[in-house]
């Protein structure tokens, strides 16, 4: 297989040679934020809304982001191209840059960017056809008041803590709980129940990422007509709901059909989450920003 070239700092690299300083704060601490963003068919979908998360998560921190918007879209569609790929995945970093073993960021002098494009598949290709098992986690989601779950951080811990419990239950994905217990999302994805043929998810203030493939689904319950709403949410709300599904850029739309080990409705994919689903699928592969023009 050919090596990827990936880009950093305004440079291409092969990938055996694409490397940062073990001084970068991104390793040292987990200082830094990063999109994971899909390509299809030559378009790269919600490119322009990936971008406006990573600098609102790049303000939260108090990280500049060394370029403009449309330099580092550029670059991302460059890297795209330089791959010669036409679906697949990309994952842009931006990291605190170089410093010393102090965690205060005032001695990283600039941000590094870093974009790979690649490919990605979450959960096995059949999970897509007869749905998920999802076990509760006792990790909580993070407190808002300690780090907010809207920033797209480096340091992933939280959640990785979560899907290695999830793992060893033997299940494909973990329920993340706020420390109210109220649902917050899963550990790379957001959560959607229906009952009585309405699509209801929790706010972004239950401890969720504002997922963009969750805005998504939102214009898609819009266009065909399917009532969907925020609520805050318990594990009453999903062990009894008729259909479950969850959404991610790299896990897309897919059903969740038990949580721990209970069945969700029939326990099969349900009926209107296929419709979205197939309406999503429409969507990825006929929107986005063109990389070859
Ligand atoms: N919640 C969390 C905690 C996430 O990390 C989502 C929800 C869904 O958001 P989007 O905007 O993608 O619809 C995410 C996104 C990976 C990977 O490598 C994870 C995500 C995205 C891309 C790749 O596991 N999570």
């Amino acid at each position: 297989m050919k090596s990827l070239q990936i880009y950093i700092d305004g440079e291409f690299f092969p990938e055996a040679d694409a490397k940062v300083s073990v001084f970068d704060h991104g390793l040292l601490y987990g200082d830094g934020i990063f999109e994971g963003i899909r390509f299809y068919n030559g378009r790269v979908f919600e490119l322009e809304a990936h971008l406006a998360r990573l600098w609102d998560s790049a303000k939260a921190i108090c990280l500049t982001i060394p370029l403009t918007v449309e330099e580092l879209q550029e670059a991302t569609l460059e890297t795209i191209r330089r791959n010669e790929l036409r679906d697949g995945y990309i994952r842009l970093l931006i990291t605190r840059g170089v410093g010393n073993l102090g965690l205060s960021p005032d001695r990283c002098k600039k941000a590094s960017v870093i974009i790979i494009a690649s490919t990605i598949q979450l959960y096995p290709a059949e999970k897509y056809a007869v749905g998920m098992e999802m076990v509760t986690c006792s990790t909580r989601r993070c407190s808002p008041a300690a780090l907010s779950p809207a920033v797209k951080s480096l340091n992933y811990l939280n959640n990785i803590m979560a899907k290695i419990e999830a793992t060893h239950a033997g299940a494909d994905e973990g329920l993340m709980l706020n420390e109210e217990g109220y649902v917050a999302e899963c550990t790379g994805d957001n959560i959607f129940v229906i009952k009585n043929g309405r699509v209801t998810t929790p706010p972004i203030s239950s401890g969720a990422l504002c997922g963009i493939t969750r805005r998504v689904v939102f214009e898609i319950c819009a266009d065909i007509g399917i009532p969907i709403c925020e609520a805050q949410m318990t594990r009453y709300d999903v062990y009894t709901a008729d259909e479950c599904f969850l959404t991610g850029t790299a896990a897309e739309v897919i059903a969740a059909i038990r949580l721990d080990t209970r069945a969700i409705g029939t326990g099969k994919p349900g009926a209107l989450t296929e419709r979205i689903i197939a309406r999503f699928r429409e969507l990825t592969q006929s929107t986005g920003t063109p990389i070859y023009s």
